[in-house]
C-alpha cells in the first residue's frame, strides 16, 4: 500500500499541480488535461471517493451494483446496457439528476433511468448525456462513496468504451468486474495498466462466481495471480461475487473487506487517492516535458548550426571592419599629395601674376619701414587669400580623387558582403535575401576657411626708425618681391592641408556608414536565428520544479 508520507500535506499538492498546470498550458500537453482536471476537482471539490465498476461488457457491472444495494435500480441485459456514466451516492430521498454535455441539469423519476442510461432507450448517447447522478438512501451505509456504474469496454458499441475511458482520470477506487466465463483478457490487462496512472487501489472482481465449481473458481483465482504477476509484476486482491448463489456471503465479504475499510478511512484514503494522481501526473508531466526539452535542445544545436553556417568567416563582422579601415586608410594616406601634385600647376603662374600685382602697386605706397611693411602683410593676405577661395571655388572637384576611389572601394566591399550573406542564406535557409539599397552617400567635404597669416622670417621691420628709406627703399621692394614664391607655395600648401582634412573627414563619415550598415545587417540576421531560442532554459526550470517538489 502507498504510504502516505507525514510531511505531505494539501499546500504542497496544490503547489505542484500548479506546476503542472503551467507547464501543460505553456507547451500544450493535451495529454494531461483530463487528469490534471480530475485531480484538480478532487483538490478543490472533496467530493465523495468514487468506487467505480469497471471492465468488460456484460460482466456484470450494473447486477453487481444492484445487488450490493438490494434494489435493482440500474438497468441490465443479456446484451450491452449501459451507455452513460452513473454515479450513486447517498441522498435522502430517491431522486436522479440528468446531466448533459451542454450543461442542462433535469431531475427524473429513478423508474425513469434506463431512458437515458441504457443503449435500447439511449441509443448511441443521443440525448446526451454526460453522467447521471443518483441519490439513494439506500447508500446511507456507505457514507462519503460514489459507486459508478460504467459503460461496458469491447462491445460492438465503440462509444461505450471512449465514455468510460474517458471518465477513467476521475476513478477513486477501482473495481475490475472480470466474468468468471471469461476470465481476465488483454482488455483487462490493458485496463489494470490503464488504472495504475490513476489509482492506488485496484480491486479484482470475479463475477457469475455461481457458474463455476469452487475447484474451478480456486484455478481462476490462481490463474490471475499468475498473470498479473507474469504480465504487470504485481498483484491484486482477488473477491467473488454472484447475484445468483451465496449473494449474502459474498455482499459480506465485499462490504466488510472493500467498503467499511474505505468508508471508515475516507479522509485518509483520499489523500492517498489524490497523492497517487498527483505523482502520476508528476511523472507524466515530467516525460513530456523532457521531450519537449530534447526537441528545444535539438532546436538550438540546429539554431547554432544555421549560425555558424549563415554567419561564417566571409561574412565576419570584425574582419569586414578591418577591410573598410584599410580601405580608409589607404586613400587617406594620398589625400594630400594628390592635391599638391594637382595644385603644383598653379604656382608658377600665380607668383608671376602675384609679383607683377605687387610690383606696380608697391610703387605708390608711402612710410617708413613699419609702414610699408604691414601694407606688404595686409596686400599679400588680401591677394593670396583672394586667390585661394577662387582656386578652392573653381578646382576643388578636382580635389576629390580620394573620396569617390574610396568611396568606390566601400561600395565594392558592401556588395561582396552582402553577396556572401545572401548565397550563405539561400544555401542554408533556401530563401533570398531581399535586396537592398545599400549606396553610400558620398560626403560632401567642407569648404576650409581660408585665410592668411603673417609668415615674416626676420622682423628687420622691427627696427624701422634706424633704416632710412630713401637709401634702401629699392631693395626692400626687391625683398618683398622676393618673398612672393614662398608665400604662394606656403598658401597653396595650406589650402592642400585644409582640402585633405575635409576630404578625409569625409571618408571617414562614409567608412561609419558602411560599418554601421553592415552591424545592422548582422544584428538583424543573428537576431532573426535566435529568435526562437529561450525554451530550453524554461523547460529547465519547469523540470527543476517539478522534480524538487516532495510529493
Ligand atoms: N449467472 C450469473 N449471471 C449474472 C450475474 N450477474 C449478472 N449476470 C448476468 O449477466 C448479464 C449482464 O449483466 P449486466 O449487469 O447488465 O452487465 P454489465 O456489465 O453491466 O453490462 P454492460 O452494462 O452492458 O457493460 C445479465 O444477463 C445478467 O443477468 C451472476 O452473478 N451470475
Ligand atoms: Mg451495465
Amino acid at each position: 500500500m502507498e504510504k502516505i508520507p507525514e510531511t505531505i500535506n494539501v499546500k504542497d499538492i496544490r503547489e505542484i499541480l500548479g506546476i503542472i498546470h503551467e507547464a501543460c498550458e505553456r507547451f500544450q500537453i493535451i495529454a494531461l488535461h483530463r487528469q490534471l482536471e480530475a485531480a484538480r476537482i478532487l483538490l478543490e471539490e472533496d467530493p465523495p471517493i468514487d468506487v467505480a465498476v469497471m471492465g468488460q461488457f456484460k460482466a456484470g457491472k450494473s447486477s453487481f451494483l444492484n445487488s450490493l444495494l438490494g434494489q435493482n435500480v440500474l438497468p441490465v441485459g443479456a446484451i450491452p446496457v449501459t451507455t452513460a456514466i452513473t454515479r450513486l451516492q447517498y441522498g435522502n430521498k430517491e431522486r436522479a439528476l440528468i446531466r448533459h454535455f451542454d450543461g442542462r441539469m433535469t431531475e427524473i423519476p429513478l423508474s425513469h433511468i434506463a431512458e437515458f442510461t441504457s443503449e435500447a432507450k439511449n441509443p448511441g448517447n443521443e440525448k446526451n448525456v454526460a453522467i447521471v447522478d443518483i441519490e439513494l438512501p439506500s447508500m446511507r451505509k456507505y457514507p462519503g462513496l460514489r459507486l459508478v456504474d460504467t459503460p461496458g469496454l469491447g462491445s460492438v458499441y465503440k462509444y461505450h468504451q471512449s465514455t468510460s475511458e474517458h471518465w477513467l482520470p476521475a476513478v477513486g477506487t477501482a473495481l475490475l468486474a472480470v466474468s468468471s466465463d471469461r476470465p481476465l483478457s488483454e482488455h483487462d490487462l490493458n485496463l489494470i495498466r490503464e488504472l495504475t496512472l490513476h489509482t492506488p487501489n485496484i480491486i479484482l472482481l470475479l463475477t457469475k462466481a455461481d457458474i463455476l465449481s469452487t475447484e474451478q473458481q480456486k484455478e481462476v483465482v490462481s490463474f490471475f495471480q499468475e498473470t498479473l504477476e507474469r504480465e504487470l509484476r504485481r498483484t491484486l486482491p482477488v473477491y467473488l461475487y454472484s447475484i445468483k448463489n451465496n449473494t449474502e456471503l459474498y455482499r459480506n465479504i465485499v462490504e466488510e473487506n472493500i467498503f467499511k475499510t474505505i468508508c471508515s478511512n475516507r479522509d485518509s484514503e483520499f489523500l492517498r487517492i489524490l497523492l497517487h494522481k498527483t505523482r502520476s501526473l508528476k511523472q507524466n508531466c515530467l516525460s513530456y516535458l523532457r521531450i519537449a526539452l530534447h526537441a528545444s535542445l535539438q532546436a538550438d544545436q540546429n539554431r547554432e548550426n544555421l549560425r555558424e553556417r549563415i554567419l561564417n568567416e566571409k561574412v565576419n563582422e570584425d574582419l569586414m571592419r578591418e577591410e573598410l579601415g584599410i580601405i580608409s586608410r589607404e586613400h587617406q594616406r594620398q589625400t594630400r599629395s594628390l592635391i599638391e601634385t594637382y595644385l603644383e600647376q598653379f604656382k608658377a603662374p600665380l607668383t608671376k601674376k602675384v609679383r607683377e600685382n605687387l610690383q606696380s602697386d608697391i610703387a605708390s605706397w608711402r612710410g617708413n619701414l613699419w609702414k610699408i611693411s604691414r601694407r606688404y602683410e595686409a596686400w599679400v593676405s588680401e591677394t593670396l587669400s583672394s586667390e585661394m577661395r577662387t582656386i578652392s571655388k573653381n578646382e576643388h572637384q578636382n580635389f576629390l580623387g580620394t573620396l569617390k576611389k574610396s568611396h568606390a572601394g566601400f561600395s565594392r566591399s558592401l556588395e561582396a558582403f552582402r553577396k556572401f550573406l545572401g548565397d550563405n542564406i539561400e544555401n542554408v535557409l533556401g530563401i533570398k535575401l531581399t535586396e537592398v539599397d545599400w549606396n553610400i552617400e558620398v560626403a560632401e567635404p567642407d569648404h576650409p576657411d581660408i585665410s592668411f597669416t603673417k609668415s615674416f622670417d626676420i622682423h628687420l621691420d622691427l627696427i624701422w626708425f634706424l633704416i632710412p628709406m630713401i637709401v634702401f627703399r629699392k631693395i626692400f621692394e626687391r625683398h618683398f618681391i622676393q618673398g612672393i614664391p614662398k608665400e604662394v607655395e606656403i598658401n597653396l600648401s595650406r589650402l592642400a592641408y585644409q582640402w585633405e582634412t575635409s576630404i578625409n573627414n569625409a571618408i571617414e563619415e562614409m567608412r561609419g556608414q558602411a560599418t554601421k550598415y553592415i552591424h545592422e545587417e548582422l544584428s538583424t540576421i543573428e537576431s532573426l536565428i535566435s529568435g526562437t531560442q529561450g525554451q530550453t532554459n524554461d523547460i529547465n526550470k519547469l523540470i527543476a520544479a517539478i522534480e524538487q517538489s516532495n510529493i
